[in-house]
């Protein structure tokens, strides 16, 4: 390769792979957004390392067409995005801008049956947590994949997060793996050590 080429080459390289820390949006609609990069971590295990090689999304138990979506599959259906809060139960609130598939538009590919009420979100390290179907229809809870503008990492729940608007950030599952309809209220891993199952982030 003549030497310029290599040097544009080069200087394209060491360009790009900065920017793309630099592509993260600050604010949204006038809202200022939280950052995506922090130092604390407050999951039960730290940050997962998801395969996207045999990465699958599973949506089963009571559904007439269980699902198993590769994240580009998800990826492919229509998405929204949205500013929101997440406040957690420790004192500290975000504000992000997501970007996700409606939860309602994957519940309705699998067609709940009608027995179905709750829905239990298992995820790569264990972590559960779940809402009842008729909450998660509502238009403002997705499945996220990207915040600020960048694709989630292994810190922020790669693959997919839920997005719970109005409740508290337990609720928020991150590195999400399997969407599961039941015909009761379950309680996952901090409600089965007495935190509510409401979850509602009333005056947060
Ligand atoms: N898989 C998994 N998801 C989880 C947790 C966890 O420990 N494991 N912690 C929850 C809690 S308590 C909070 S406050 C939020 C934090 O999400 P954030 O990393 O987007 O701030 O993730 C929630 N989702
Ligand atoms: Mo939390």
């Amino acid at each position: 390769m003549p030497k310029a080429a290599c040097i544009a080459l080069l200087m394209a390289a060491l360009t790009c792979a900065p920017a793309a820390a630099g592509d993260e949006i600050k604010t949204y609609d006038g809202v200022k957004l939280s950052p995506y990069h922090r130092t604390y971590d407050n999951s039960i295990r730290g940050p997962q390392k998801v395969n996207p090689e045999t990465y699958r999304l599973k949506v089963d138990g009571l559904v007439q067409k269980p699902l198993s979506l590769t994240y580009q599959q998800v990826l492919d259906m229509p998405s929204v995005k949205q500013a929101v809060d997440m406040p957690c139960v420790e004192g500290w609130t975000e504000t992000l801008l997501y970007q996700g598939v409606r939860l309602g538009d994957l519940l309705a590919m699998a067609q709940p049956k009608p027995e179905a009420t709750w829905v239990m979100f298992h995820t790569a390290e264990g972590y559960s947590t779940g809402l009842p179907l008729k909450y998660l229809r509502g238009d403002k809870v997705l499945l996220g994949y990207k915040i600020n503008g960048l694709s989630l990492d292994a810190t922020r729940g790669w693959p997919f997060q839920l997005v719970a608007p109005g409740k508290l950030g337990y609720k928020w599952a991150k590195w999400v793996v399997r969407l599961e309809l039941t015909s009761e209220a379950q309680k996952g891993f901090w409600e089965k050590r007495g935190y509510s199952n409401e979850a509602d982030a009333v005056g947060r």
